[in-house]
C-alpha cells in the first residue's frame, strides 16, 4: 500500500520544507521536492497544510485505579483521544502491583494489547524496593522498557527513601535506564493535609495549599544531588514550579544529566482555578501554581532547560453520576464528585492527551513565541529521543514509522468537549478559540482520523520496545 502526501510543508525539529512524502505500508520510504505519482498510489493533497511527525506524549495514565474508582480513559478511549489531537505514541505507567516487575509488565501489556488504538509503551513505577525488585530492574530493558519512575511523595504508598532512590538510580545507570522523578515533599504534605482536616478546611483550594511548591523545589534539588552522587541521569516529570526550573538549571550548569518535563496545565492555569465553584476539575498532583511559576516554566522551555511537554493525562468525570454518550453508548464513571465536601477524596488527575497539541500550537506557534520546529521538538522529537524511540518516532525521515499528522494552520474553532474525544464530561479548555488543528492523522501508515471522523479501531496500536537510554541523545 502506497500513500503519497503531496505539496505539504514538512516540519521537523530541525527544518521546514515544502516536499512530497511517500509512505509504503507502515514506513516513510521517500521524501523529495517532487515525487511522481505512480500506479496504485493513494494521493493526498496537503497544499496549505503542515506535515508533522505524530505527537509523542510520554506521560499518560490509562485505566488507573484511584480512590475507589478508575480514571475514565482506558487504553482504547485514551489512545483514540490522543489520535484526534495529533498524538500517535503514548507512554503509560506499570504500577508495582507485585514485587515481580516482569509479571506486572506482562499483565499490563496484555490489557493494553486488545485496546490501544495508537502505539504505546510503559514506564515502570518503583514504589517498594526489595532485593528481588533490585534484581528485576535490569530485566525491564529486555521487555523494551528503559525508564522507571520514583516518588518523593505519597508516604507509605509510593514513596521511596533517599537511600533507596540512590540505589535504584545506580542500578538504572548500569543498565541504560532513565530514572524519572515525581518531585514533592511527602512528609510536609502529610502534616499539612492532617492539619487542614483538623481545621475543617475541606474545599478544593486546600489541595494546593497543602502541597507547597517549595516541596517540589527541594525535591528536585535533592534528587539532582542524588543523581550526581549516583552518576546517573534523571528526568523530572510534571514540573510545575518556577523554582524547579531554577534548580534544574543549576544542576545542568554543574554538568549533570538532568532533564525536565512540564505539562500544559502548569503553563496555562494557576491554583486560583481551585477556588472556583467547579474547582475540583483542576485537582491534580502536583497542583497548579502561580503566574510567576508559569513565566519561569515558559522561560525554561525557551532556554532548553525543560526539554519536553507531556500531559499526565489522568481524567475523571466531574460528575460521574450523569452518563455521557460515548460511541453511542451511555457511560458514567465515578469521578470528582467522590470528594464533594472533602478535597482529600477528590480523585487526582486531569484530561489532556488530546488537548496538548492543538492548545499548544495556538499558544506557542500561533502567538509567534515559538517556531513550528520548536513545537515539534518539545512535543515529539525530544520525547522520542529521551525515551529511546528516535528516529522510529518523533521525526519525518526515510525509515521512520509513518506517524504523520496533516495540520491545518488556518483552521479556527471553539475548542471543548465537542472536539476533544477524551472520555469525560468536561474539558479544561472549553470555549478557547484555537487556530490550527490536525485534519488527518496516520498511525504507521494507516489513516485513523480524517476531518473529525474516526477510522481507527481498538487493538491496532502496537507496543513499541524502546532502546536503552542514551545520555547524549539530545546532542
Ligand atoms: N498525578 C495526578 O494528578 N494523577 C495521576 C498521577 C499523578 O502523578
Ligand atoms: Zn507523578
Ligand atoms: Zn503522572
Amino acid at each position: 500500500m502506497l500513500t503519497l502526501i503531496k505539496n505539504g510543508t514538512l516540519v521537523t525539529e530541525e527544518k521546514s520544507l515544502t516536499a512530497d512524502l511517500l509512505i509504503e505500508d507502515d514506513k516513510i520510504i521517500q521524501i523529495a521536492e517532487k515525487i511522481e505519482i505512480g500506479e496504485n498510489m493513494k494521493v493526498v493533497d496537503a497544499t496549505g497544510l503542515f506535515v508533522l511527525p505524530g505527537g509523542v506524549d510520554v506521560h499518560v495514565h490509562l485505566d488507573l485505579p484511584m480512590f475507589g474508582t478508575v480514571s475514565s480513559d482506558d487504553h482504547y478511549t485514551g489512545t483514540k483521544a490522543a489520535a484526534f489531537g495529533g498524538t500517535t505514541m503514548v507512554i503509560d505507567f506499570v504500577s508495582q502491583d507485585s514485587d515481580d516487575l516482569l509479571k506486572n509488565v506482562r499483565v499490563l501489556k496484555e490489557k493494553a494489547a486488545s485496546k490501544a488504538a495508537v502505539d504505546y509503551s510503559f514506564h515502570a513505577n518503583i514504589t517498594h524496593l526489595t532485593d528481588a525488585v533490585e534484581k528485576d530492574i535490569p530485566l525491564l530493558v529486555k521487555e523494551g522498557i528503559s525508564s522507571i519512575k520514583v516518588f518523593t511523595a505519597y508516604n507509605n504508598r509510593l514513596r521511596l527513601q533517599d537511600g533507596e532512590i540512590f540505589k535504584v538510580m545506580r542500578i538504572a545507570r548500569d543498565h541504560g535506564i532513565l530514572t524519572m522523578l515525581h518531585a514533592e515533599n511527602g512528609d510536609v504534605i502529610e502534616i499539612m493535609v492532617q492539619e487542614a482536616i483538623e481545621a475543617r478546611h475541606f474545599s478544593p483550594d486546600w489541595h494546593a495549599k497543602t502541597r507547597p511548591s517549595w516541596g517540589a523545589v527541594e525535591s528536585v534539588m535533592r534528587a539532582s544531588a542524588i543523581s550526581a552522587m549516583a552518576d546517573a541521569p534523571l528526568y523530572i516529570v510534571h514540573m510545575n514550579a518556577g523554582g524547579e526550573v531554577d534548580l534544574l538549571e543549576y544542576a545542568q550548569t554543574h554538568g549533570l544529566k538532568v532533564f525536565g518535563e512540564t505539562c500544559p496545565q502548569y503553563l496555562f492555569f494557576t491554583e486560583d482555578e481551585l477556588a472556583k465553584p467547579d474547582g475540583a476539575k483542576w485537582i491534580c498532583s502536583p497542583p497548579m501554581r502561580t503566574i510567576q511559576d508559569q513565566v519561569r516554566l515558559w522561560q525554561g522551555l525557551e532556554k532548553g532547560i525543560v526539554q519536553t511537554i507531556a500531559t499526565d493525562h489522568c481524567p475523571f468525570f466531574f460528575d460521574g453520576s450523569k452518563p455521557i454518550m460515548y460511541e453511542g453508548i451511555p457511560i458514567a464513571i465515578a469521578g470528582k464528585e467522590l470528594g464533594k465536601g472533602d478535597f482529600t477524596k477528590i480523585p487526582n488527575g486531569l484530561p489532556g492527551v488530546g488537548d496538548r497539541m492543538p492548545v499548544l500550537w495556538t499558544e506557542m506557534v500561533g502567538s509567534g513565541r515559538f517556531t513550528a520546529n520548536q513545537f515539534v521538538k518539545l512535543t515529539s522529537s525530544n520525547p522520542a529521543k529521551l525515551f529511546g524511540m528516535y528516529p522510529q518516532k518523533g521525526t519525518l525521515q526515510v525509515g521512520s514509522d509513518a506517524d504523520v499528522v496533516l495540520w491545518d494552520p488556518n483552521k479556527n474553532l471553539q475548542y471543548g468537549v465537542a472536539y476533544s474525544q477524551q472520555r469525560t464530561d468536561y474539558n479544561l479548555y472549553e470555549g478557547w478559540n484555537l487556530k490550527g488543528f490536525p485534519v488527518s492523522v496516520f498511525s504507521r501508515g494507516e489513516l485513523i482520523v480524517e476531518h473529525g471522523k474516526w477510522l481507527g479501531k481498538p487493538g491496532r496500536g502496537k507496543f513499541i520496545p524502546r532502546r536503552p537510554f542514551n545520555p547524549d541523545c539530545l546532542g
